[in-house]
């Protein structure tokens, strides 16, 4: 299997994540690259030219992060970290649509600063921002319904809180969100977490 990925993006962090847990790391060739480029294979595997893109053993291109973390959870003979049915499953991929959307808001607040200052708007800055302080207050106060021990919510939060630290440090979310600093101070030290680390080298 081939994924296109990079260190720096957050959605590809989350199937790394994945990838390190389950021990299907060995089995993946981790191909670096910046989807703001033109990328003949990537866009050959996804029209969309977006990361992570995942090559499957038989050629079949996935996208984009749940799915692919679906897949691959598939794979391994360890426990599952997305229950196959019943609630216990709804909350594992509530958790992760409610850290995608906090890495969505994020992600546009860093590309819209990234443009020149007659283009920015402030309006739309402001609201996702609010978006993601609202989001993060839900799981301060929710941490305590994580499902337990380890499943792909835990992957989808880790990734998510280094996602802010590395792009938004200036949200704080670590002063509004105590509880959420202490988890994720203990989280970080998941040897899949420190092998993912993000940094812009
Ligand atoms: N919903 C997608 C989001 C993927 C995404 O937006 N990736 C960014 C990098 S962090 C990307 O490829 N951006 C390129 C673009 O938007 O053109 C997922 O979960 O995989």
């Amino acid at each position: 299997m081939k994924l296109y990925y990079s260190k720096t993006s957050p959605y590809s962090r989350k199937v790394r994540l994945l990838l390190y847990e389950t021990g299907l790391a060995s089995t993946v060739a981790m191909l670096p690259c910046n989807p703001f480029e033109e990328n003949p294979e990537l866009i050959a595997a996804n029209p969309l030219s977006k990361i992570p893109t995942l090559i499957t053993g038989d050629q079949t291109a996935l996208y984009d992060s749940p799915v692919i973390c679906e897949y691959l959870d598939t794979l391994h003979p360890t426990a599952r970290l997305i229950p196959p049915v019943g609630e216990a499953r709804w909350s594992v991929l509530r958790w992760q649509a409610l850290c995608d959307g906090i890495l969505d808001a994020s992600y546009n607040i860093v590309m819209e600063r990234r443009r020149p200052d007659n283009e920015r708007s402030a309006t739309w800055i402001a609201q996702w921002e609010t978006q993601i302080l609202r989001a993060l207050q839900y799981c301060e106060e929710n941490l305590g319904i994580l499902p337990a021990p380890l499943s792909l919510a835990q992957l989808a939060l880790g990734a998510t809180l280094g996602y802010l630290d590395f792009r938004l440090a200036e949200l704080n979310w670590r002063t509004h969100c105590p509880a959420l600093n202490d988890w994720f101070e203990d989280f970080s030290l998941r040897e899949s977490m420190l092998k993912t680390k993000p940094d812009d080298a």
